[in-house]
């Protein structure tokens, strides 16, 4: 890993935030096994460290975030309540779409967060609609627009790099490089695999960077957040990371397009193991400390899972309420 350039609060910091992001995961995937999930779910592990290095370089309730379904640990990173996370996970009343959006329609306009999305490709022009909006308004606000690499194939996405460097957006798209798009390895789905080259036909600035050691992808994120805040363009980086789990919660058949072996393999990556070598081999924190940490994270976990159980099922009058939104665009970004 990197020469420690952060504070040792800074270094606790990101891995209570990894560790919180796993624990709470850990439990979205038990919740959907106990059917109480209200629809489909992917989860976020093996992938902690991206969206914390990348979300710790924003300023919250300024910049804005987007992204697809994969979607828990991008708002929790952004101060959204676990228990309405959760709740809306669990399709109840008290979630952030009042329980009619689940767990791909996690939304938190405060913070900045504008989804969740399911149709794979389908937000990336919004992403950029987002930085269009900030840039007319002569804000110095940044997008982050993530997407995964199965989602990197789209047409869509291609329409969205040419109008992002003609019109100059302030928006960082960030290729989620997990190596998967549902069973279909990389190498199946992307006749080019460098996917960082896709800002090359649009003179958009791009680059591959890691996606596994949170100090390194924290470094690579506060460089490009800053230079596309004071340049006020935009900038295509693919992050190489991995996806441990499956595709979403019912993905039970792995090794039907993946070997236990490789699985093994990619365990050595591990950001949390990697970031819990780095801490001990450092002194910033002892065995006992992290444990103590893993531990306060399970039971928090549970404590946000209960909470969101005791939420109601949203009533089915309001089944028309909620679907379109009556926001007064001045109230909002
Ligand atoms: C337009 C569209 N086509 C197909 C699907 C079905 N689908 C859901 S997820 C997925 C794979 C996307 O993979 P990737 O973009 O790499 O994201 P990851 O799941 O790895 O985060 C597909 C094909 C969809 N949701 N939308
Ligand atoms: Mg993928």
């Amino acid at each position: 890993m990197k020469p420690n350039q952060e504070s040792p609060a800074d270094l606790e910091l990101y891995y209570r935030q990894m560790v919180q992001i796993r624990a709470f995961e850990n439990r979205c995937n038990a919740v959907y096994r106990a059917g109480k999930a209200g629809g489909y779910l992917h989860v976020y592990i093996g992938m902690e460290a991206t969206a914390v290095g990348w979300i710790n370089s924003l300023k919250i309730g300024w910049d804005y975030v987007i992204t697809a379904y994969r979607d828990h640990a991008h708002p929790m990173l952004m101060g959204s309540d676990p228990v309405k996370l959760m709740a809306e996970i669990m399709g109840r009343k008290d979630g952030y779409s009042h329980g009619k959006g689940g767990s791909m329609h996690l939304y938190d306009i405060e913070k900045g967060f504008f989804g969740g999305w399911g149709i794979v490709g389908g937000h990336t022009p919004l992403g950029a609609g987002l930085a269009f909006g900030s840039k007319y308004k002569g804000e110095d606000r940044v997008t982050l627009n993530f997407l995964g690499d199965g989602a990197a194939n789209a047409g869509v996405f291609f329409e969205t790099l040419n109008m992002a460097a003609l019109w100059e957006l302030p928006c960082i798209f960030i290729i989620e490089n997990n190596e998967f798009a549902m069973g279909t390895r990389l190498e199946y789905h992307a006749a080019d695999t460098e996917l960082a080259k896709r800002g090359y036909p649009f003179g958009m600035k791009h680059e591959r960077l890691d996606g596994m050691d949170v100090l390194q992808v924290r470094q690579d994120a506060k460089r490009i957040v800053d230079w596309v805040r004071k340049n006020q363009k935009p900038y295509l980086v693919e992050v190489m990371n991995y996806r441990f789990a499956g595709h979403g919660a019912a993905d039970n058949d792995r090794q039907l397009y993946r070997t236990k072996e490789e699985e093994d393999k990619a365990q050595h990556r591990d950001p949390i193991e990697r970031m819990e070598h780095y801490l001990l081999k450092n002194n910033v924190m002892s065995e006992e400390k992290m444990e103590a940490i893993r531990e306060e994270y399970e039971t928090w976990a549970d404590e946000v899972m209960e909470k969101a159980d005791a939420s109601p099922h949203p009533d089915p009058s309001e089944v028309y309420d909620h679907v379109y939104t009556d926001m007064e665009p001045e109230k909002g970004h």
